[in-house]
């Protein structure tokens, strides 16, 4: 069971707002997925202190150098994989999984650990019932793609990148003999690179086109670990606000944001989103 949330500050007014929210957006960002060991950009830990955006995450910098690239993203691959869902990701989906379609999840995470807390907590609530729920109402849409995909930069193709999911072995991903080679499409036998969206680079429009259309259309939108420095993600809050939605913001640090936030929680995710949405139950094995 839950704490009782206290009556007054912001954890109560966010209470307040989202209790009877009908249409509720979740925004997300790597300070979600912090605290499962997922390293964030910016800040004195973030991945961008020691590797500059410029050098990894832009489509000049693949032309230029796709083995520096590539070992980056083989890299991360192999941190997230061994990484889990925490609290708040598990309370967002559950509360998705309980109010179905009024709720989106938008991600500019490439890690994939929403769409694991929305099956982990699809199980949960099933668990002991006659019938199966569907995950579907708590995956995310995915702004800057998905870090377990590749596509082929001569004839487009997406596929499912081999040997990185959890439990798969390491070996295909690196060798000790030097740098893996670079990978080909099956189908056409094209340079591959991850299915993830950089610098300089549109994102997907119907995507794009959902997420602001689920932005105007929310009574509050919850905005979770981003920095609000990336656009278009961060004008999405901004389209709620104008559409005369609330905002609420979770984030330990001020950002951009803040000052044009109804109400501002300031603290870790895992901690705070259960304690605004309540605590989801233990999940299944
Ligand atoms: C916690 C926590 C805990 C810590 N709990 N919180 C308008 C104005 C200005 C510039 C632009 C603009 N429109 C476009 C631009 C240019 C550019 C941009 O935004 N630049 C700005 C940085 C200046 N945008 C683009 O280029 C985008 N493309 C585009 O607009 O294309 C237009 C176009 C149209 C038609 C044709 C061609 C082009 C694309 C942006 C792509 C971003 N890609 C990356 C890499 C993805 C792949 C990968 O992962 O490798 O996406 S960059 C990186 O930043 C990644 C993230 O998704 C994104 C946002 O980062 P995020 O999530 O905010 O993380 P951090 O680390 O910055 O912040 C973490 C936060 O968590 C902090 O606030 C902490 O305090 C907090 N935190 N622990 C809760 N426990
Ligand atoms: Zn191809």
């Amino acid at each position: 069971m839950s704490a009782t949330p206290p009556s007054q500050g912001p954890i109560a007014e966010a209470v307040r707002l989202l209790t009877d929210a009908r249409r509720v957006v979740f925004l997300t960002g790597a300070g979600i997925s912090a605290e499962s060991g997922v390293p964030t950009f910016r800040g004195p830990e973030g991945l961008w202190r020691s590797h500059r955006p410029e050098e990894l995450a832009t489509p000049e910098a693949f032309r230029r150098d796709p083995g520096l690239v590539w070992a980056w993203y083989r890299w991360r691959r192999s941190v997230v994989a061994s990484c889990r869902p925490n609290p708040a990701h598990r309370a967002i989906a559950r509360r998705a999984l309980l109010q179905g379609r009024g709720v989106t999840v938008v991600t500019q995470n490439v890690d994939a650990l929403h769409e694991a807390a929305a099956r982990e907590e699809a199980l949960a609530l099933a668990a002991g019932g006659p019938t199966r729920v569907d995950p579907s109402p708590a995956l995310p849409l995915e702004l800057h793609g998905n870090l377990f995909r590749d596509r082929c930069t001569r004839c487009g193709r997406v596929s499912e990148s081999p040997g990185v999911r959890e439990g798969a072995p390491r070996g295909a991903e690196a060798s000790a003999d030097g740098p893996a080679p670079l990978p080909g499409c099956t189908a056409c036998g094209g340079l591959l690179r991850p299915d993830v969206v950089w610098f300089g680079e549109a994102l997907d429009r119907e995507t794009l086109e959902e997420a602001f259309a689920a932005a105007s259309a929310a009574e509050v939108c919850v905005v979770v670990g981003t920095s609000s420095l990336v656009h278009p993600a961060a004008a999405l809050p901004l389209a709620t606000l104008e559409a005369g939605g609330a905002v609420v913001e979770v984030n330990p640090e001020a950002t951009p944001l803040t000052a044009r936030a109804t109400c501002a929680v300031r603290g870790p995710a895992a901690a705070l989103l259960p304690a605004i949405l309540g605590t989801p139950g233990p999940v299944m094995p």
